[in-house]
């Protein structure tokens, strides 16, 4: 069975208290739940985590090599200066995919570049709670090709 871990950046853990008209009025553990469900009927396990510290973060890269198949990466405002996010996923054999609730394009210019995008198979902006299951089923199928 394939196993993925889903990484969540800093204030990810504020959502559904501030700003719902940008990041929807879920809290990310009804997110993740919801995405619980989506895998169990996608036949594949995910865990997921949430830091607001960018060592955190680059240390669950480093250690899901040896756990995981694939990883799902929500990595809030570093997506758009963390180099060394950047080189932990680069540094990592499995396959990664970006996902962002708010389609970062159509936001402040400072959100339109992201730093990790090349180092991912895949990216997934602005469909909101959404996005986290489109990335599963993207990753899941990225998989499954590798394996043939
Ligand atoms: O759209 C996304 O998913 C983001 O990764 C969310 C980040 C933002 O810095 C990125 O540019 C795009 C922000 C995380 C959540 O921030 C909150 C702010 C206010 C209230 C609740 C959450």
């Amino acid at each position: 069975m394939m196993r993925i871990m889903v990484l969540n950046g800093p204030n990810l853990n504020r959502l559904g208290k501030r700003e719902p008209e940008i990041y929807g009025q879920e809290t990310l553990e009804q997110i993740m739940s919801d995405l619980q469900s989506t895998a169990k009927k996608n036949g594949c396990e995910i865990d997921y985590r949430q830091s607001n510290h960018e060592g955190d973060l680059i240390d669950w890269i480093h250690e899901s090599v040896d756990e995981y198949n694939g990883l799902i990466l929500n990595p809030g405002a570093f997506t758009h200066y963390s180099y060394a996010i950047r080189d932990a996923i680069a540094s990592v054999e499995i396959p990664a995919v970006e996902v962002h609730l708010s389609n970062i394009y159509a936001r402040e210019s400072f959100r339109h570049t992201s730093v990790i995008a090349e180092v991912a198979i895949g990216q997934v902006s602005g469909f909101g709670s959404a996005g986290y299951g489109l990335a599963l089923k993207g990753l899941l199928q990225y998989l499954e090709g590798e394996e043939n």
